[in-house]
């Protein structure tokens, strides 16, 4: 199984390497020792504080094999959305070096200026007893056969993952292959395993799952999920960050979450090359002359 799984490495042209030949990439000491307890402090206490107000979004029970969807909104899986309105560690962590040049790697097109767009940003926490989540591909409602990645991923390991504990499953390769039609066979899979602080990255083609987690301790993962800039974004920031944290981002953040027009999408009444406010103050509507 060595030799599926790509040495962990802190070298970005390595995992530039590694992204290639196996769609993913193993990045050692992603975090540092103080980045990565204050985002697994930040996520417990937001998980907590979600299950207590009854906003807790479950999953991970009565899946069936070949269904992506959970049945039903419980199951020991505990997934926590939009995480840019829940934390200065989560708005940093899209800014580091590391996601910026692996996602422009994957994603950018030097052409069109670079330019990535942040799709969503959630926490999984896989916890005891999960079922496996079917395997696909990030981008799997793109048309068959499309034959470059328009999203990827950073899985950020805020605890070790581990075989028994749930690492997220790949298919080594799998990047290359045509869009299957039928499921990939969940035997062909391994454990992309690490220690607390890695960055998994992967190619959005790349097919892989959540594991089932059997140990007695929850597996914690936070996953930055980016596009080409002419995507429709997973989460929708602009209805849905809070105007106290648009306030706090910074201009570069605020255009990787989609507040800037690019190549005339995005417009407001015909802003090409606009900021987009949160909500306009004024819509122009019916007018007579
Ligand atoms: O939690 C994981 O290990 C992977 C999650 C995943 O595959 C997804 O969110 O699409």
């Amino acid at each position: 199984m060595g030799d599926l799984l790509p040495p962990l490495t802190t070298d970005l042209e390595e995992a530039k390497a590694n992204l290639a030949e196996y769609g993913f990439a193993r990045v050692a000491d992603a975090l540092s020792p103080e980045e990565l307890a204050e985002a697994r402090a930040r996520i417990e206490s937001q998980a907590a504080g979600e299950r207590d107000c009854d906003h807790a979004f479950l999953d991970g029970s009565g899946r069936t094999p070949q269904s992506r969807e959970s049945i039903g909104r419980d199951g020991p899986n505990q997934r926590i959305w939009n995480l840019i309105n829940k934390g200065e560690i989560f708005r940093s962590i899209v800014m580091k070096d590391l996601t910026q040049t692996l996602m422009k790697h994957v994603l950018g097109d030097e052409r069109l200026g670079n330019d990535v767009l942040l799709s969503s940003f959630t926490a999984n926490i896989a916890g005891t007893g999960g079922v496996p989540m079917a395997l696909h591909s990030d981008q799997g409602y793109m048309p068959l056969g499309t034959a470059y990645p328009v999203v990827a991923n950073v899985m950020w390991m805020l605890t070790d993952f581990t075989e028994e504990n749930g690492a997220t499953r790949i298919v080594p390769g799998s990047h290359r292959e045509e869009t299957p039609t039928e499921p990939v066979d969940p035997a062909r899979s391994i454990a992309a395993v690490g220690p607390a602080g890695t960055a998994m990255v992967f190619d959005g083609r790349l097919w892989h799952g959540t594991g089932a987690n059997t140990t007695d301790e929850s597996r914690v993962g936070i996953l930055s999920y980016f596009c080409r800039p002419f995507l429709r974004q997973q989460e929708n920031f602009t209805l849905s960050l809070a105007p106290e944290v648009i306030a706090k981002c910074s201009p570069e953040l605020l255009s990787i979450l989609g507040f800037q027009t690019w190549a005339t999408l995005g417009m407001v009444e015909g802003s090409v090359h606009g900021t987009i406010s949160p909500r306009p103050d004024e819509f122009v509507t019916e007018l007579t002359g």
